[in-house]
């Protein structure tokens, strides 16, 4: 098979959409395309070097007759400089906005057989949908694509629900690093945090963001706490910090909650845990889960969006109303409780990661969609 040159645009920062970006352009440098990151700085999932790999640097500059510095312009510009002189098969971006709009213009810049791929991740419909002033140029973006992947069917319906595209739109699931995300001995890092050893341990990783409701992990984490002797991993940062700080000052469970802050190394932080808790109102996946998952960990999650899609109820954990806190503590408690079913779901995690979301499938299926738009022409 002929090899590609595929761009990749993504947000770079800390975030599903960019952790998937990048873990995607990896695997597909490990199988000997050619990759070229266009964004505006290091993915920071790109901790290693590839010599099959390219970063190329969105710079903005400032004039003063910007009241705002074009970022987008810049951003197009930039794909299609780089489309030209590398001589691009396809450009792929993930996250609707503002990325098939730049991809759309660069194309129209160099001209020739460019072509687009979009991946949806979520909040760039869920959200970003709801505003009249971007919906539809949201929906311009996934038109002029030439394919269009969401992260799951939930997404792919809601989509089709609230823009109403002329365009197929198929899914394929996130995935995960096996080599990183497998269970690990965790033995001495558990006694470094201070965790007795028949002490459980829940973890709740996000962006603190309001969508997450980490004030529900909380408050159900009080009502367990009653019956297990337990301790609350909060794993990341954001804008309900504050709230959720004080709301744990509050309930006096200072002792109990460990506020870690962004973290690296999740995998680890994974294998020390016995169950995972992912609340939020809106998720269109819950790379989190998969995360989890691969690492033997159960999970408590809401019935929200594609969060059942992840979440097997009764074979992996378990699925709760939005905010019914009674219910989500009873499943934890019943999970952690008993021994037995804690290995049965762990197990069954593990598979599950493994089988139904296998990363080379996954990574095949986009590079399938490459090479149907390269043989179309
Ligand atoms: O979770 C977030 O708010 C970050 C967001 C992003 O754009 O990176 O995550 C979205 O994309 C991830 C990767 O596809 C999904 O796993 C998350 O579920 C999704 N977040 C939401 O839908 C809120």
């Amino acid at each position: 098979m002929k090899k590609l040159k595929i761009g990749i645009t993504c947000y770079p920062s800390v975030g599903g959409s960019g952790v998937i970006a990048t873990e995607l352009g990896k695997l597909l440098a490990e199988r000997g395309h050619e990759i070229h990151f266009i964004t505006s700085s290091l993915p920071f999932r790109l901790n290693k070097v590839y010599c099959n790999i390219t970063f190329h640097e969105v710079e903005v500059n400032q004039y003063s007759v910007f009241k705002y510095p074009p970022y987008d312009l810049a951003l197009a510009s930039k794909m299609a400089e780089v489309a030209k002189r590398e001589k691009l098969d396809v450009i792929h971006v993930h996250y609707a906005i503002p990325h098939a709009i730049c991809a759309y213009l660069a194309k129209q810049m160099v001209g020739g057989d460019l072509k687009i791929v979009t991946t949806l991740h979520g909040t760039d419909i869920t959200v970003l949908g709801y505003d009249q002033s971007l919906s539809e140029m949201i929906r311009f973006g996934i038109e002029s694509s030439d394919r269009v992947t969401a992260v799951s069917h939930a997404l792919v319906k809601q989509t089709y629900d609230l823009l109403k595209p002329n365009k197929k739109i198929e899914t394929i699931y996130n995935f995960i690093d096996e080599r990183v995300y497998y269970k690990k001995d965790t033995y001495s890092l558990k006694r470094e945090f201070g965790i007795k050893e028949d002490e459980k341990v829940i973890i709740h990783v996000s962006n603190f963001r309001k969508v997450k409701r980490v004030q529900d992990v909380v408050h159900a984490f009080h009502l367990i706490n009653k019956e297990i002797d337990a301790k609350l991993l909060l794993v990341g940062d954001g804008p309900e910090m504050t709230s959720v700080s004080k709301l744990v000052r509050d309930l006096n469970l200072e002792k109990q909650v460990l506020f870690l802050g962004k973290q690296d190394n999740l995998d680890e932080l994974y294998s020390m845990s016995d169950l995972k808790l992912l609340l939020s109102e809106k998720e269109s996946f819950g790379l989190v889960l998969l995360e989890a998952m691969a690492c033997g960990v159960p999970c408590v999650g809401t019935n929200a969006e594609g969060i059942p899609e992840v979440i097997v109820e009764g074979e992996t954990g378990y699925l709760c109303e939005v905010g019914d806190i009674q219910a989500i503590a009873e499943r934890a408690i019943q999970l952690l409780s008993n021994d037995v079913l804690h290995k049965q779901m762990s197990e069954k995690a593990i598979q599950v990661a493994k089988e139904v979301f296998h990363t080379g499938t996954i990574v095949s299926e986009y590079e399938n969609i490459y090479y149907e738009l390269i043989d179309e022409d």
